[in-house]
């Protein structure tokens, strides 16, 4: 009798449980619905006290900010360097029309044969000046940039996509105008994300989390799979920063959705890159919290929950409870050059959340007599604003297009 109520209790616990759990993963796509919400104020700091002046914001307020992302959503930041050895594979001096060279680098960690490889590519324009370079993960391996049929295709890649093996060379190529780019005066940088840790739950088990534990000095769940790939990225700009042939100086951070995400965050932490670009980047990148619209935490955790560290679970449902938010994560790139850009059907990444977010990090760049976005929500389709930090909204899709990128390089050439 009693066993029975108590299974009765226990279903409807569960049930409460999982109603719960629906109520707070169910995402509003209408802007009507969309709730009042406070922003904190990335000025001021736990104690209230507002930051006057670039300085103190550098001191004490940057910091804070920093460990409190690192805290509460995409985990630690490893403090020590990993050895490196890099081996050039190939080198293509007549690549894009004969207007490029093409190299293929692999970083190892620790110089043991079977550490995780990363492979990174290169393609520089051939001018006798340094050229400044894009550093960009990319979503299906290099061999996805461009048609060419010498681009490696690495053994990570085919381990993951066995069972057939469809090797679709240039498949997302009219994501990487590397043409443009070249003829822009711009070099790029790729490697493919999930070399160094497979984008699944227990990727960690047999990624760089694990493997560089120890080297590190960072256990696997101090920190996520988007702090790996944005840490990845500073290991690109390591080997960049050894070839004489790129301006390491004017390293440019770039990632569209997911990767924009890790961007963010690398490059948050990795003040070397001297510019960052987001793309679509969304809930948990340039996207406000908050603003209940589009994606929130509860789904993002609920799908993805190895992009960030545990304790950002106890926020689901609870954006407001957050001690930041993601106009935060934009300010901490000032005072360098910010571009967030948004796409007009990309709803699921809040287009206007990542519009207030932008226009707020205009703060911490008033700090360094920097200007931001002026302009009130919401810009013409296909207009870009802003100085120091600007923003466009593309017509269309998620993704990653020509149009966007003819406007990265804009901005860069002219604030670099
Ligand atoms: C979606 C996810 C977004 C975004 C996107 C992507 O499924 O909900 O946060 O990251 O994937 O990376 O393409």
């Amino acid at each position: 009798m009693i066993s029975g109520k108590l299974s009765c209790i226990c279903m409807l616990i569960c049930l409460l449980v999982f109603q719960e759990a629906e109520a707070q993963r169910k995402e509003n796509m209408d802007e009507a619905k969309v709730g009042a919400y406070i922003l904190p104020n990335a000025l001021s700091g736990p104690g209230g006290k507002s930051v006057k002046n670039h300085r103190q914001w550098e001191k004490q307020q940057r910091p804070w900010i920093l460990s409190t992302f690192a805290t509460h959503m995409y985990g630690r930041w490893p403090d020590k360097k990993p050895t490196v050895h890099y081996e050039v594979i190939s080198i293509d001096s007549n690549a894009i029309e004969g207007k490029a060279i093409r190299k293929e680098v692999i970083i190892r960690f620790n110089g043991k044969s079977k550490t995780i490889p990363f492979h990174i590519m290169i393609y520089q324009p051939k001018l006798k000046k340094a050229a400044p370079i894009f550093v960009s993960l990319n979503f299906q391996g290099n061999h996805s940039i461009q048609g060419d049929t010498t681009i490696t295709i690495t053994e990570s890649w085919r381990k993951l996509n066995k069972n057939p093996v469809i090797i679709e060379r240039g498949a997302q190529e009219r994501r990487w105008p590397i043409k443009e780019i070249i003829e822009g005066g711009f070099a790029i940088a790729t490697a493919w994300y999930q070399e160094l840790e497979e984008d699944r739950a227990d990727g960690w088990k047999t990624g760089i989390r694990e493997e560089l534990k120890d080297q590190l000095d960072i256990a696997p769940e101090e920190w996520s799979a988007l702090g790996v790939w944005g840490w990845g990225m500073s290991r690109m700009l390591d080997y960049i920063k050894t070839d004489q042939t790129l301006d390491a100086k004017k390293a440019i951070a770039l990632g569209h959705s997911r990767l924009g995400k890790a961007t963010l965050w690398g490059a948050a932490n990795d003040r070397r890159f001297a510019a960052v670009m987001s793309n679509n980047s969304g809930e948990g990148g340039a996207a406000l919290s908050r603003r209940e619209f589009g994606e929130n935490i509860a789904r993002i955790n609920t799908s993805f929950p190895h992009w960030f560290v545990a304790k950002y679970k106890e926020y689901n449902g609870r954006p407001q409870d957050l001690p930041m938010d993601q106009h935060m994560l934009l300010s901490l790139i000032a005072p360098r050059p910010l571009y967030v850009a948004s796409a007009s059907q990309d709803l699921w990444a809040d287009p206007k959340g990542e519009f207030i977010s932008a226009s707020e990090a205009g703060k911490a760049y008033a700090l360094y007599g920097k200007e931001g976005i002026k302009t009130p929500w919401s810009p013409k389709i296909g207009e870009t604003v802003g100085k120091t930090v600007r923003y466009h909204i593309r017509e269309g899709a998620h993704d990653i297009l020509q149009f966007d990128w003819l406007r990265f390089m804009e901005f860069a050439k002219e604030t670099l």
